[in-house]
This record gives structure tokens, C-alpha cells and sequence, in this order.
């Protein structure tokens, strides 16, 4: 019944920001998903007997990846599995299952924000026992594995019923379809204050909340609609499509355009919210007021305590090192840690475990906290809706006073994607190199006060990680950080991170672009990331 299949490497199989991603046709390849599976078993020890989660977006492939995953599963050994109703569960819902049912990891199906579809992307990524993202030694051994592998194991059995809730038996082996909502449900109502955020839409208070046609679908409906009674209608695009209506399930001010537009016109809610492709990013739009992810952090931590789950305060904020410093003057005036990571969730997880972080965010609209290892959008929307239902003022009220309070971090990211990877490439390396020279130089009026390529030291597992991206820090805090997206699946993706800090109340309505203008202006002197890659703006703005 099990079967060693021999099978030859494939050179391409390197795990990026957040696990394996490529285009369906490549996944589709014969072996290429059983390869990197086997090598991601092959990399692990210990997992004999114990359980493993599977789940995903409910991206196209995502079936069919479920199916191969469980038999492999059951071949090499693993005791029991746990696979989400129809294939689905969001990615800090797996992170949640393995951490409530103890299992050994899991793995998520799925490439987040990416378009689904035959032709487009798909991803699997492998998540270790405290329900976190496989840390830089665990994915380096896979793709070292994956290299070399030259057989993997497999069940030769049927297809499993993976629509029906319930216990099943896969040669000897436990598979256990469960619901995809109950459990992540069940938690956010330890961490918040449902009666309160209830009496709050009771009183008139209107949201909407847009699953852009991805996973956070039925986890919206269960928890705003049926547990807080928002009423029918507050949840949109809330069914799992495997092509998400041929859109970018990506929250930004680009592909939710229709949601911000609608925040900005008088007659909308008071509160809107959007999810990525696999649950864990989140948008938060007040009336009349967009929330940056990095602002979002900063007012999540400084009024988390107004949520029972948080009522104890916070050991530490961590960030990823290009979101912006809003967060650390929370975390100062507070009184507690404050960490600079690398990009990628998987860099938080020994901050958590450790009890040094409590809440942590990145600029790319995740924010997260230590109720799991990943970063959740619907934690965010209800963590936000649990402070409003408090301080029972508005979004735009609480921004307003927060940057009264602490000062405004101007901030935008600009993307130019799928450029010529040689040209990216050759950007990067070209500043790398100029980076000794620049310190004390003036461009556009601004002098330069340090200029480096972020390397993050690991506090408790003391690794070392290099290259995470250049900062180029400006006189007066400002700064301009360009690093090479670790998630695209064709060209390479540059992103450009700006930033300025302005303390003056007077000052806190400027437009952002406009407020940021010299800092742009001076990225693009120093990376001539126009010239270079040809493009005479960026593709995405946020
Ligand atoms: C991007 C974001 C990063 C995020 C990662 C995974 O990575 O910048 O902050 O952790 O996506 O998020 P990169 O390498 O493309 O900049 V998700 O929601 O795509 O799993
Ligand atoms: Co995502």
C-alpha cells in the first residue's frame, strides 16, 4: 500500500519570505510537489506517531495538493491528520490547529495575496510545532534537500473525503476533516470582548468587511454576522473562490479600491476591513480615514489593553525592519521591548515564544500576536472593533489623537514589480556597494546619516541573518529602505520604503506623497530605480 516512487531534483525549489511559491503549471510538473513535500519530511525528525494539519486558501490546486499531502503523510509516517473542511483553512487558523491539538506542524496551501488560477500562483509553505513559519534552518535544509532527493513516499490509495466533517481511516492512519472556523472562533472569543463590540453594532455602528473572494470568507460570516450580529450584508465576497473572481486578493489601496472609495464617501460605514488570499493580512479603513499597517500596529498596541486577551498589557512590540518607527514610540513611552526583525512572519516566533513580544506587526498590512505564530487579519479587524467599542470614538478620532500624542510617521512603499531581475539585481548590489560612501553625503537637501545592509541577530537562537534589505537614514529620522521581494513568482520586485517623522500637530494633514516628496525624490537619485528598470513610476503605491 505505500510505495517508494523514485523521482529526480528539481534545482528551483528554494523557499522564499513565506514558503514555496510559483505558477500553478510549474507545480503541476510530474513529482514537483511530492519532491518538496518529501523534502520538507526528509528535513524534520521525530514526527513518527505524532500529527500533522493540513489546510489552504482554496486557491486552484489547492484540492489537489490536499490529497497528495495526506497520502504522503500517512507513508512516512505521521499518526493522525487533520485536514480543514474542504481544504480550507486560513493560514492563523492552521496556526492555531497545531498549536490547540499539539501537532507536530503543518502545512499551509497557499500563495497569500498572489492571483489564484490555472495559470497563476500557487504555494506551500511548512509550519513547525509552535504553529509558526519554518525559521531560515529548517527551509535552507529543505532546499538543500530538494536538490538531492531521489525518491519520495507516498499511500497508493483512493482519494479521501475531505467535505465531510468526521474521523476517517487511511491505511491504519487517523484523518480527521475538520470544521475550518470552529476552533479559530472559539479563540477570538477568549481574547475579546464580544458582548461589548455586540452592544457597539447594536447601537448603529456599521462595518464592512471584504474576503475579496479568498479564505477569510466563512470565518467573517461566522464571527461579524452570526456571533456579533452585524447584520446580513456586512460581509462581502465572502465565498472561497479557487480563482477569487480573477482578482489580486491583495488589501491595499489598489486591488480594494471599491472598499476605500466607499470609506471616503459620506453615506459609508463607519468601519471597513479587507482580507488577503490566505487570512492573514488585514486593511483597516475608518470613515473618512485610511489606517497605514504600520500606524495600525503602533494604535493596536497602544490601546490593546482595552481588550480582555491583552487587559495585562504587552511584554514588547516587534516590526519588521522596513515598517515604520510609529510602533517604537508606543513601545518606549510604555516602557517595553521593542525588536526589529527581517521581513517574514518567521522571524517573530522566537520573540513569542520567549514572552519578549506580544504584539507584532510589518508594514505589508500584517499585524499578529501571541494567541498564534502568525499574523491575522480578523484578530486585527476585531481588535480594532473591541477598541472602538471602548473608547467609543471613531477611527479617525483615535488616529488623530494617537499622532498628537506620540507624532505622525509619514510613510508610503512603492513596488515596482516584475522588473528584469538582472536590473534589479544589479541595483541592489551597486548601492550595496556604495553604502561605506554615503554617510555625511547631502541629496536633495537631506544629509545622510548611516547608510548599511540590515543583518537581524537573533536574540535567542543567536542566528544570523544577512542581507534583509538597505537603509539609507536621513538627518531628523528619516529614511529610505529598498529590499528585493522574497514572494513573486515571474521578473524580480523591488520595493522602496520611505519614511519621515514629523512631531508637529500642524503638520499631521499632509498628503502623504507630497509630505514625503524630497525623500522620494532622493531614493531615486540614489538607486536610479527609474533609469534602471525603465518604469517612470511605481506599480503599486501604499
Ligand atoms: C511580503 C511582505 C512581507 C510578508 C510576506 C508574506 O514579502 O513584504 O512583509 O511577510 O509578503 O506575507 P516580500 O518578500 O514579497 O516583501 V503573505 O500575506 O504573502 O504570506
Ligand atoms: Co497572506
Amino acid at each position: 500500500m505505500f510505495k517508494t516512487i523514485a523521482t529526480t531534483p528539481f534545482d528551483d525549489q528554494k523557499p522564499g519570505t513565506s514558503g514555496l511559491r510559483k505558477k500553478v503549471p510549474e507545480f503541476q510538473q510530474p513529482n514537483y510537489v511530492e519532491n518538496f513535500i518529501q523534502s520538507v519530511f526528509d528535513s524534520l525528525d521525530g514526527y513518527k506517531g505524532k500529527t500533522l494539519v493540513i489546510g489552504g486558501d482554496g486557491r486552484y490546486y489547492n484540492r489537489d495538493v490536499v490529497q497528495i499531502a495526506i497520502r504522503m503523510a500517512v507513508a512516512n509516517g505521521f499518526g493522525r491528520i487533520l485536514v480543514g473542511q474542504g481544504g480550507i483553512l486560513s493560514t492563523p487558523a492552521v496556526s492555531n490547529v497545531i498549536r490547540k491539538y499539539k501537532a507536530y506542524g503543518g502545512f499551509i496551501l497557499s500563495a497569500s495575496h498572489n492571483p489564484g488560477g490555472p495559470k497563476e500562483d500557487f504555494g506551500i509553505k511548512y509550519n513547525i510545532g509552535n504553529g509558526g513559519p519554518a525559521p531560515e534552518k529548517i527551509t535552507e535544509a529543505v532546499f538543500a534537500r530538494s536538490k538531492v532527493i531521489d525518491r519520495y513516499l507516498i499511500a497508493d490509495t483512493a482519494d479521501i473525503d475531505i467535505d465531510t466533517v468526521g474521523k476517517q481511516q487511511l491505511a491504519g492512519v487517523d484523518v480527521e476533516i475538520i470544521d475550518s472556523v470552529s476552533d479559530y472562533a472559539e479563540l477570538m472569543e477568549t481574547l475579546f470582548d464580544f458582548d461589548a463590540i455586540r452592544a457597539l453594532i447594536k447601537s448603529g455602528f456599521t462595518l464592512r468587511f471584504d474576503s475579496m473572494h479568498a479564505v477569510t470568507g466563512p470565518y467573517g460570516k461566522e464571527i461579524l454576522e452570526h456571533r456579533l450580529g452585524a447584520p446580513d450584508g456586512t460581509c462581502v465576497n465572502f465565498v472561497p473562490l479557487e480563482d477569487f473572481g480573477g482578482h489580486h486578493p491583495d488589501p491595499n489601496l489598489v486591488y480594494a479600491k471599491d472598499l476605500y472609495d466607499l470609506l471616503m464617501s459620506p453615506d459609508g460605514p463607519d468601519f471597513g476591513a479587507a482580507s488577503d488570499g490566505d487570512g492573514d493580512r488585514n486593511l483597516i479603513i475608518g470613515k473618512g480615514m485610511y489606517v497605514t499597517p504600520s500606524d495600525s500596529l503602533a494604535m493596536l498596541a497602544a490601546n490593546a489593553h482595552l481588550a480582555p486577551g491583552y487587559k495585562a498589557g504587552l511584554k514588547g512590540i516587534a516590526r519588521s525592519m522596513p515598517t515604520s518607527g510609529a510602533a517604537d514610540r508606543v513601545a518606549e513611552k510604555a516602557k517595553i521591548g521593542m525588536y526589529e526583525t527581517p521581513t517574514g512572519w518567521k522571524f517573530f516566533g522566537n520573540l513569542l515564544d520567549a514572552d519578549m513580544a506580544t504584539i507584532c506587526g510589518e508594514e505589508s498590512s500584517g499585524t499578529g500576536s501571541n494567541h498564534v505564530r502568525e499574523k491575522d487579519g480578523l484578530w486585527a479587524v476585531l481588535l480594532w472593533l473591541n477598541i472602538l467599542a471602548v473608547r467609543k470614538e471613531s477611527v479617525q478620532q483615535i488616529s488623530r489623537e494617537h499622532w498628537a500624542t506620540y507624532g505622525r510617521n509619514y510613510y508610503t512603499r512603492h513596488d515596482y514589480e516584475e522588473v528584469d531581475s538582472a536590473a534589479a539585481n544589479g541595483l541592489v548590489n551597486d548601492l550595496r556597494a556604495k553604502l561605506p560612501t554615503l554617510a555625511g553625503k547631502t541629496v536633495q537637501g537631506l544629509t545622510i546619516t548611516k547608510a548599511d545592509d540590515f543583518a537581524y541577530h537573533d536574540p535567542i537562537d543567536k542566528s544570523v541573518s544577512e542581507h534583509q534589505g538597505i537603509r539609507i537614514l536621513f538627518e531628523g529620522g528619516s529614511r529610505i529602505v529598498l529590499r528585493l521581494s522574497g514572494t513573486g513568482t515571474s521578473g524580480a520586485t523591488l520595493r522602496l520604503y520611505i519614511e519621515r517623522y514629523e512631531a508637529d500637530p500642524r503638520r499631521h494633514n499632509l498628503e502623504t506623497q507630497s509630505a514625503l516628496a524630497d525623500l522620494i525624490r532622493a531614493a531615486d537619485d540614489l538607486t536610479e530605480i527609474k533609469t534602471r528598470t525603465g518604469r517612470d513610476k511605481p506599480s503599486v503605491i501604499t
